[in-house]
C-alpha cells in the first residue's frame, strides 16, 4: 500500500510538506533551540500509531535475517588500543555493546517507514531543521535506512559518533534499560576533555551513580523523532532489561548527492558487502 508522509507522521502537529506554515515553523525554531543548547532535538508523537506497530512488525518478521554482533571498541569506536598511550587513557579503555541491524533492503518498499524516508517532503524538513542549504538521502542500498534492535542484554555503550549528526526515530521502548544518555559537548574541537571522558567510562564500568558527571538522559516515546549531534557529545544506549526488545531506526543523510558506504562500514554494520 503506497501512501502519503500526511497520514504516517501526526500531521496536524508536523505538517511537513508545509514549508509556509506557522505550525512548522514553531517546531523548526523549537528543534533548532534544543540542538543549539544540548546537541538534541525531539519531536514527540510524530510518527503515527498504525505507522509505529506496522514497523515492528516488519522489524519483527525481518529480525531472524539481521546482522547481530558483539563489537568491542573504545569511545572513539576504534576496536584496537593504542600501545604507546597508558592502559587507561581513554584510547584504550574498552566497552562492549551488542545490536542487530536489519538493512534498507530488509525493509519493505511500501511501508511506512520507506514510504516516509524516501519522500522529499522528510528529507527537506530534515534539511530545515539542521539548518543546511542541500541534504541528500544516503544512496546506500543497506546503510541509508535501517531498523536497529536491542534485545535483552543489548546496549551500545558510550561513544561518539563519527558523523555530525544522526536522526532516529524509537519505534518500541523495552520494559527497563535501553535509556539514551548524553553529555553535551564533552568535547570540542581542540580539546578532548580526556579527564571528563576517563570518569564517564571507569565511574560506569563501576556502576557508579553518573549524575555529579553532566550526564543527561532524553526521555523518549515511541514515535520520537530525534535529531542528534554525536560527534562531540558522548552517548549510549544502557542495557536492555527484559524481553521486549528497544527497536529503534537510523535516517541515514549527507551532505553530499550519491554517498555510498565503504566495504568496512558495510561489514561493520550490515555484515554483508550486498
Ligand atoms: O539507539 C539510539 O538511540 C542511538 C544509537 C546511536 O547512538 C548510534 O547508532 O550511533
Ligand atoms: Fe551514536
Amino acid at each position: 500500500m503506497a501512501c502519503d508522509v500526511r497520514s504516517i507522521v501526526d500531521y496536524q502537529r508536523y505538517p511537513i510538506a508545509e514549508s509556509e506554515s506557522h505550525i512548522l515553523q514553531e517546531v523548526i525554531n523549537r528543534a533548532r533551540g534544543e540542538l543549539n543548547n544540548n546537541g538534541i532535538a525531539l519531536l514527540r508523537g510524530f510518527m503515527l500509531p498504525w505507522a509505529i506497530r506496522q514497523t515492528v512488525r516488519d522489524a519483527e518478521e525481518a529480525l531472524p535475517d539481521a546482522f547481530c554482533k558483539k563489537v568491542d571498541h573504545t569511545v572513539y569506536l576504534e576496536e584496537c588500543q593504542d600501545s604507546l598511550l597508558e592502559k587507561d587513557h581513554p584510547r584504550n579503555i574498552m566497552s562492549r555493546s551488542c545490536k542487530c541491524c536489519i538493512a534498507h533492503d530488509q525493509i519493505k518498499t511500501d511501508s511506512p517507514l520507506n514510504q516516509l524516508y524516501m519522500s522529499l517532503e522528510m528529507t527537506n524538513f530534515v534539511r530545515l531543521l539542521l539548518h543546511k542549504d542541500v541534504l541528500y538521502r544516503t544512496a546506500d542500498p543497506l546503510g541509508a535506512l535501517s531498523l536497529q534492535v536491542y534485545r535483552e542484554n543489548d546496549g551500545l555503550d558510550w561513544h561518539f559518533d563519527r558523523g555530525e549528526f544522526a536522526v532516529t526515530l524509537l519505534l518500541q521502548a523495552p520494559d527497563g534499560g535501553g535509556r539514551f544518555q548524553y553529555i553535551p559537548s564533552t568535547r570540542s574541537v581542540g580539546n578532548e576533555n580526556y579527564d571528563l571522558v576517563k570518569q564517564v567510562l571507569l565511574a560506569s564500568k563501576a556502576g557508579q551513580d553518573l549524575s555529579g558527571l553532566g550526564v543527561k538522559e532524553a526521555d523518549l516515546q515511541p514515535g520520537t523523532l530525534v535529531v542528534f549531534c554525536g560527534h562531540n557529545s558522548m552517548h549510549r544506549v544502557t542495557p536492555i532489561e527484559g524481553k521486549k526488545s528497544r527497536i529503534i531506526t537510523v535516517l541515514s543523510y549527507e551532505k553530499k548527492p550519491d554517498v555510498y558506504l565503504n566495504e568496512y562500514t558495510r561489514m561493520k554494520f550490515c555484515g554483508r558487502l550486498k
